[in-house]
């Protein structure tokens, strides 16, 4: 109360602004997340939540495609923003009361594009599939031939696995890896586009740990006359950053990311291109995939890439980078076979059955109880079946995000190998677990 004489002489000069900023601080007091109601309410969702905040405190989260989000982000997506619907886009929706909705989504797309250095952004996908799929499904017919890797070669199911719809819907036709470099077969490739004249290439991968260089698929999609599509959901955050080569800068035409992998902003999905193909975009996502989007998604992710804009952010993304290499070495020491030897990004994927004699989920179970969480993998061509396959993968992002160092990889690769020797022995496995909550004590995780 004390304020509101200076808060009316503010409103003479500059109402729109006071308005503004008086709404939004009321609707972060009446929004704050309230645990006693929750507990009043729901306590059996209480006692999860609060059980998966302690699980995430007192672990090491080495699934490389998950990382904590920024306290901002959390904020935001408990925000009013959650209770508005905007179907449409800025000045072109079907529903009132936009003023801010509009001002956020704009703000996401113009941020966007400046961090990527996009021609276009659309910032409505509500995750990393339909953002794919409406790329697809925007820019080619049905039946279209579209060339991308090979699954258990790094491939994402969106990219034609023969159980996802897009596998259905389009003919994929595979590209993979060079079974002694481990690196992408980019003659092969070449040679697969010549013969079967894809409409479409995609790179961009899920568990493929090296770096390649875009200028390769653009000259072969050139040749080809394919259209250019980089998923970089993976490594959006050390492109945003740039610690990674960008796509857009090669000329790629379609380049998608999501926006909660090593962005640490929201789950959610970003679709930046050339302006040439901006309508047929924007017409795909809404209204030909989706409908409303999630405007509290979309305020977080506008706040997501500002702070990826910022000299911190380009710091934790060379740390995560640096960290992967350390911890691929130290794994490596230790006789741990990674695929194709190592890591030039935030990634890695050991082949535990060719180095400890156990598949990828009897590795995912044992490490799970001594605090470290991982994903069994398949390896390329694996000889076992995707859910006891030959490996696990594990990355840096959230190590790196909760302020652990090259000091520490060491130490975590350790663990990891020890716990594999061990083969399930509890008691070996119980002073693993002390091992693992030594570190995460020192290490504690930002807004958690
Ligand atoms: N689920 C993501 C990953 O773990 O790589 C991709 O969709």
């Amino acid at each position: 109360m004390i304020y509101q004489p200076i808060a009316w002489a503010a409103f003479q000069c500059w109402p729109g602004v006071v308005i503004f900023r008086l709404e939004t601080h009321n609707m972060t007091q009446s929004q704050t997340p309230d645990r006693a109601r929750l507990e009043a309410s729901d306590p059996d969702i209480l006692a999860a939540l609060t059980g998966e905040e302690a699980r995430q405190r007192a672990g090491l989260e080495l699934i490389p495609s998950e990382n904590y989000a920024f306290p901002e982000v959390l904020t935001l997506l408990g925000s009013a923003f959650t209770n508005k619907y905007a179907e449409g886009y800025p000045g072109r929706r079907y529903y009132g009361g936009q003023e801010f909705t509009d001002a956020i989504e704009t703000l996401a797309r113009n941020r966007a594009k400046a961090l990527f250095r996009a021609e276009h952004a659309n910032v409505q996908p509500l995750s990393g599939s339909p953002m794919n799929q409406a790329v697809y499904l925007g820019l080619l017919e049905p039946g279209d031939t579209i060339l991308a890797m090979d699954l258990s070669h790094g491939g994402h199911l969106t990219h034609g696995a023969p159980v996802s719809h897009m596998g259905r819907i389009f003919n994929f036709v595979r590209y993979k890896t060079d079974p002694t470099t481990g690196a992408i077969d980019f003659a092969a490739l070449a040679n697969v586009a010549r013969e079967t004249r894809p409409r479409m290439i995609v790179c961009g991968y899920s568990s493929y740990p090296r770096d390649y260089d875009y200028a390769d698929f653009k000259r072969v999609a050139d040749e080809v006359g394919a259209i250019t599509m980089a998923d970089v959901s993976h490594i959006g955050g050390l492109i945003a950053a740039d610690v990674m080569r960008n796509p857009l800068d090669a000329g790629f035409d379609v380049m998608t990311t999501t926006t909660h992998k090593s962005l640490r902003g929201p789950r959610g999905g970003l679709i930046l291109c050339k302006e040439q193909f901006a309508k047929a975009i924007d017409a795909s996502v809404f209204p030909g995939l989706q409908g409303g989007p999630h405007m509290n998604q979309v305020a977080a992710a506008a706040t997501t890439f500002k702070l990826a804009a910022t000299p911190a952010f380009r710091t934790y993304a060379a740390n995560v980078m640096t960290n992967a290499r350390a911890l691929a070495a130290a794994l490596t020491s230790r006789q741990v076979r990674l695929v194709t030897g190592g890591t030039d990004n935030h990634l890695m994927v050991l082949d535990t059955m060719q180095s400890f004699g156990i598949d990828g989920a009897k590795a995912q179970a044992a490490l799970d109880r001594v605090g470290l969480t991982t994903n069994k993998q398949v390896i390329p061509d694996d000889p076992l079946p995707p859910m006891r396959p030959s490996g696990v993968r594990i990355g840096t992002p959230a190590l790196t995000a909760r302020g652990i160092g090259t000091g520490e990889m060491d130490e975590i690769a350790a663990i990891i190998a020890e716990t594999l020797v061990a083969n399930g022995d509890a008691g070996a496995e119980a002073k693993l677990r002390t091992r693992t909550e030594a570190l995460t004590a020192r290490f504690p995780i930002d807004g958690l």
